[in-house]
């Protein structure tokens, strides 16, 4: 057997990065149809943008900007070329690179002053800087610096667009070195298999940030990766703004005409540093001239002079009045008010218009599980309302890992009921793109710690997007959590301290049938992101009535689920049952125990919490998560700082030890709370 020494790239060698331009200097594609109107646009769009971008960095390197800038100097032609293939009401998901290609799809040139001075009257209102804004009312998507974050978006409002049958498109962009992310590859596979309306562009400036392009990809093209997912790829000349345009045009009514996503590489040059700070030393000097000679602006011009379009004196014309109009908005940017203090804590949630049913639900029905009350609540709500669909792994014909799907399938069909690939970051991001064009979309995760792979897609798009642009974006991630079923570290979590951390995604563990339903129909109908967490070792352990009619247990309200005057209890999910037992058992010893059933963690019902340890004089909290840092201990800080001097007793937590959850049943049964332990607990209070 013959052996074979792997080569491997020599980390000192000359970086491959930036390869001799293949492109023409002079050549600019005379394939595009354009009049010559719409080719003196593009040429204003483009000197604008670097009109922008070259003040806004002479500022920041002057000390006259603060917080950062990420020019595009050098991009233009891919960045209008690209854009300016769509309609106004279709899509743009770009990042913070992309100035000149927002400012193509529509956003104000006073939108971006004011959002790069952090201005009250801004697109983020100062809750975000620089180039990361969102224009949903031109079609530009929120932009933020997890990359390529707007891509699973982006895919979402593809998505809807399906659903819909409405002949509109998204376009997603990033740079090459995006393309080695597990966002980049989700999303491309999702839309791929969903052959979704979408074109994907990626802008090869030939670095990310100081890393050459042949450590970020062993193909030769970013491109290639096309082949990999079953659709079109495509390098375009990135300098020439007609190449980019044709190719974007072309992509963009094969998606827009139903035959599904492409890929376009656009190989172009960045001509200043990754920011503002940066001065790009590691740009070898060969690479850097070859590039420069082939200047997209400069093409353009000579192309639109020898056309007959573009004289010396228009040029200059053109050139004076971008410089004049970037400077009049920037200065008059700066006089606009700052954001007030007092509203630091305002807009992590958008508030419900649709009124809250909260008059008391039925409470008659036939007996049912909460798996079946949860199959009820989706169907119900799928009922009412065309846009909410479903979408996770599985959920389809085969009804669900856990059959909480089972069905619906078959009512609904395969575009409210998506079987997806396994991929909980393309799932979560298109959930928030399906939301902001109006859909209702709830995501099942096979099991709640698969909640990790799509962290980011929630705590940064989903769970920011209220807060930073006020749209709202109603959607439900649902999933079975927690442990007793000796399903082990990876299939048990209760993951409510970790996403209660996270500011902007509402957090709900229902502990039995008759609130499932009613808590699944209120987060659907809820404006925000909500974290829906199904106790899995409540499927189908307890039964009770549940009715018929649809009903919704309002979020943020606790139920005090057992009365009592000695000590309070505060719990949730199966830990409530736990609670129970040992209430009833400690009933028998004269002790009289409240227990609160939160219902809904985030936000929490405080007042209901209050009222029972003024009452009481004593509080124990059992919890089945984590304890360090977790929804336990901010019930401990909270009542000890506002009811100190209420309390008779310390406040006692009940929760497992600060480990993994265990397999084994000896260790998983000493892990979990048990019954015992909140009875010795409560004794320990030394109440009689
Ligand atoms: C997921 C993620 N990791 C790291 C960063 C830090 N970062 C910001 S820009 C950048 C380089 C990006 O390169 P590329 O995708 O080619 O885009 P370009 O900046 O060249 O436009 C890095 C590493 C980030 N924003 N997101």
């Amino acid at each position: 057997m013959s052996q074979t020494t792997p080569v491997r790239a020599d980390p000192e060698s000359i970086p491959r990065s930036s390869p001799p331009p293949e492109f023409e200097i002079e050549a600019v594609s005379a394939a595009s149809d354009l009049s010559d109107e719409q080719l003196l646009d593009l040429y204003q769009a483009m000197v604008l943008g670097r009109a922008l971008e070259t003040r806004l960095h002479n500022m920041y390197r002057s000390g006259r900007l603060g917080g950062a800038v990420y020019p595009g100097v050098g991009q233009e032609a891919a960045m209008v070329g690209f854009v300016s293939a769509l309609r106004p009401d279709d899509i743009f998901g770009g990042t913070h690179r992309d100035l000149t290609a927002h400012l193509a799809k529509g956003i104000s040139l006073e939108s971006v002053a004011l959002n790069f001075l952090g201005k009250a009257d801004g697109p983020s209102r100062g809750r975000d800087g620089n180039s990361h804004f969102a224009a949903l009312d031109v079609g530009s998507l929120m932009v933020v610096s997890p990359l390529p974050d707007a891509y699973p978006v982006a895919v979402g409002t593809a998505l809807a667009f399906q659903q819909r049958n409405e002949p509109r498109v998204a376009l997603a962009n990033c740079g090459e070195g995006a393309t080695a992310t597990g966002t980049w590859h989700e999303a491309v596979n999702f839309a791929a298999v969903l052959r979704l309306p979408v074109v994907f562009t990626i802008q090869n400036n030939q670095f990310a940030y100081s890393t050459p392009t042949d450590r970020e990809t062993a193909l030769r093209h970013f491109a290639d990766r096309a082949a990999g997912y079953g659709i079109p790829g495509q390098v375009v000349d990135g300098n020439d703004v007609l190449a980019c345009y044709d190719a974007a045009v072309t992509a963009v009514e094969r998606a827009r005409s139903g035959q599904g996503p492409s890929i376009i590489e656009a190989e172009t040059f960045r001509r200043l540093g990754h920011a503002g700070h940066d001065r790009a030393d590691y740009v070898p000097d060969e690479i850097r001239s070859g590039w420069e000679e082939r200047d997209p602006l400069a093409r353009f011009e000579a192309y639109l002079t020898r056309r007959g379009l573009l004289g010396d004196d228009q040029r200059a014309e053109i050139l004076a009045d971008a410089e004049q109009r970037v400077v009049d908005t920037l200065e008059w940017a700066a006089t606009r008010p700052d954001p007030d203090p007092t509203t630091v804590g305002d807009g992590v949630f958008a508030h419900r218009l649709v009124p809250v049913d909260d008059r008391p639900g039925p409470t008659e029905g036939p007996e049912s599980t909460m798996i079946d009350a949860i199959n009820a609540a989706l169907a119900q709500e799928m009922e009412r309302d065309e846009n909410v669909f479903l979408m996770g792994e599985d959920v389809g014909r085969f009804g669900g890992a856990f059959k909480a799907t089972a069905g619906l399938y078959e009512r609904f069909g395969p575009e409210r009921v998506i079987d997806t690939p396994i991929a909980e970051m393309a799932m979560i991001g298109s959930a928030v793109g399906a939301a902001l064009m109006g859909r209702r979309p709830v995501v099942e995760l096979q099991y709640s710690d698969f909640i990790y792979p799509g962290l980011d897609q929630l705590v940064n798009e989903a769970a920011k997007y209220h807060w930073k642009t006020g749209a709202s974006v109603p959607m439900v991630v649902r999933g079975p959590s927690g442990g007793g079923l000796r399903a082990g570290p990876n299939h048990s979590i209760s993951p409510e301290g970790l996403l209660a951390h996270h500011p902007g995604i509402k957090v709900v563990a229902p502990s039995g049938p008759y609130n499932a339903k009613g808590l699944l129909i209120a987060s659907i109908r809820d404006p925000n992101p909500v974290v829906y967490l199904e106790h899995k070792k409540l499927y189908r352990s307890i039964k009770e009535p549940v009715p018929e009619a649809d009903y919704e247990v309002p979020l943020g309200q606790a139920n005090v689920a057992r009365e009592g005057s000695d000590v309070t209890i505060v719990t949730w999910a199966a830990m409530v049952h736990t609670s129970l037992e040992a209430a009833k058992r400690l009933e028998a010893e004269d002790v009289s125990v409240e227990v609160i059933d939160l219902q809904t963690l985030i936000p929490l019902d405080w007042q209901t919490v209050f009222a029972s340890v003024s009452k009481t004089s004593r509080l124990v909290i059992v919890q089945e998560d984590s304890p360090f840092a977790s929804i336990a201990s901010e019930i401990s800080a909270r009542v000890a700082d506002e009811l100190f001097w209420e309390l008779d007793t310390p406040i006692k937590r009940v929760t497992p030890p600060q480990v993994h959850v265990p397999f084994a049943p000896a260790l998983e049964d000493a892990y979990l709370p048990q019954v015992e332990d909140v009875v010795a607990t409560v004794k320990g209070l030394a109440i009689r």
